[in-house]
């Protein structure tokens, strides 16, 4: 019997979805077959271990499910090892620490402020309790990693492990450089490709394959596929990071995510997953045009990859906070962002973030995405007016009329 109470929730949820301009930058629209399996009777079993070496019976079907996640993500990358039992990005971040560090070690991350991870080195978060974080991050003039400063504060701090990747960076990470730096200086390298993943398998931006000894990624970004978490390593990792995960961190892994897991990336092997990173990237490009002609400042100058940080307090003096409420009211989704040297705090922020992968998954192309800077540029430039709502509103809803995804799933 249906609870009529949240499935109407989910079904409120759902329409969102299919009206409303998604630009969170590292969230996605998976494919009916990745729901289905995510939503299969494979959340039903309980599987701890590793495929042939669990510590269930009846384990013989999912362990088939994991190896073709397994193998098909070393595939993908040219990995050594995976492993796909993660429950999201930061339990993947996790179990590496727990497998290559001892508490109090010296870790170099990128910081939180200049586009980082919480789990490179927050002090708040588990990574920054856990070990001695030291931070990298910009350059005030360019806005883009500071690789000198970085050099610098490998030789002087000696860390065991660098991390490489961030949420919030808009150009292309030169790996080769920092892993050679970190290597020369004994350190480990990781690079958590989480938000450039699908980039990556799709050849569209340089792999930290070569370099990094540990790779970790969230399954749900650029990859487009369920929420959750793998780690990729060196064979010689191999059994320490397994080991990490389970029995070090989880218990049982989600089958049914992992099932959606390899579903994902079967998809991300078809040929046509290299055209959808293509277009991701053609189409932050055309936002970043109509951005510069109406005067915007975007950090960094522009972007390399999915997404696009833009300066709303220098561009139209409101705040991060505002311009996402402002809009929301018009059914576009995006969310505030502090920018390197921001002087307003997080929860403010002075920009707001924008990515291309889920709207470009809806079918969206250049022409579509110049309208939706458009729109964008018209609804924070001027005053917050009804007349302005209103027709930004209509602008939305002529975008997204044409969009068919998820429109024969229904919750109630
Ligand atoms: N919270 C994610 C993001 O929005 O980028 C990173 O894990």
């Amino acid at each position: 019997m249906k609870d009529k109470l949240l499935f109407e929730s989910v079904e409120r949820e759902l329409n969102r979805q299919r009206s409303n301009i998604e630009l969170i930058a590292s969230e996605n629209f998976v494919s009916e077959e990745v729901l289905e399996l995510a939503g299969s009777v494979l959340t039903n079993k309980y599987a701890e271990g590793y495929p042939a070496k669990r510590y269930y019976g009846g384990c013989q079907f999912v362990d088939e499910v994991e190896e073709l996640a397994r193998k098909r993500i070393c595939e993908i990358y040219g990995a050594e090892h995976a492993n796909v039992q993660p429950h999201s990005g930061a339990q993947a971040n996790t179990a590496v620490y727990l497998a290559l560090l001892q508490h109090g070690d010296k870790v170099l991350g990128m910081s939180l402020a200049d586009g980082g991870h919480l789990t490179h080195g927050h002090p708040l978060n588990f990574s920054g309790i856990n070990y001695e974080f030291y931070s990298y991050g910009v350059s005030k003039e360019t806005e883009t990693i500071d690789y000198e400063e970085y050099k610098k504060k490998v030789e002087e701090i000696k860390p065991k492990l660098v991390v490489a990747g961030a949420s919030a960076y808009s150009r292309i990470i030169d790996f080769e450089f920092m892993a050679k730096v970190a290597h020369d200086n004994g350190a480990l390298f990781m690079v958590d490709m989480a938000h450039i993943a699908g980039l990556v398998a799709a050849g569209v931006h340089p792999s930290p394959f070569p370099y990094a000894d540990i790779v970790t990624t969230t399954t749900h970004k650029t990859l487009r596929g369920p929420r959750g978490g793998v780690i990729m390593c060196k064979k010689e990792f191999a059994a320490d990071i397994d080991r990490a995960v389970f029995p070090g961190m989880q218990g049982g892994p989600l089958m049914h995510i992992i099932a959606a897991k390899a579903q994902c990336f079967y998809e991300v092997q078809q040929p046509e997953f290299k055209e959808y990173a293509k277009q991701i990237i053609k189409n932050a490009k055309a936002m970043e045009k109509v951005f510069k002609e109406e005067g915007f400042r975007l950090v960094a100058g522009g972007t390399d990859n999915h997404l696009l940080l833009v300066d709303v307090k220098a561009s139209c003096g409101i705040s991060g906070k505002k311009a996402q409420r402002l809009l929301d009211e018009i059914n576009i989704t995006a969310n505030k962002n502090a920018i390197p040297f921001d002087t307003e705090k997080p929860f403010k922020a002075s920009g707001i973030r924008i990515g291309t992968p889920a709207m470009t998954t809806k079918g969206f192309k250049e022409e579509d995405f110049e309208e939706v800077a458009r729109i964008i540029a018209y609804r924070l430039k001027n005053e917050e007016t009804d007349e302005i709502k209103e027709e930004c509103l209509k602008r939305v809803a002529k975008l997204t009329e044409k969009v068919t995804m998820y429109s024969n799933i229904k919750y109630i």
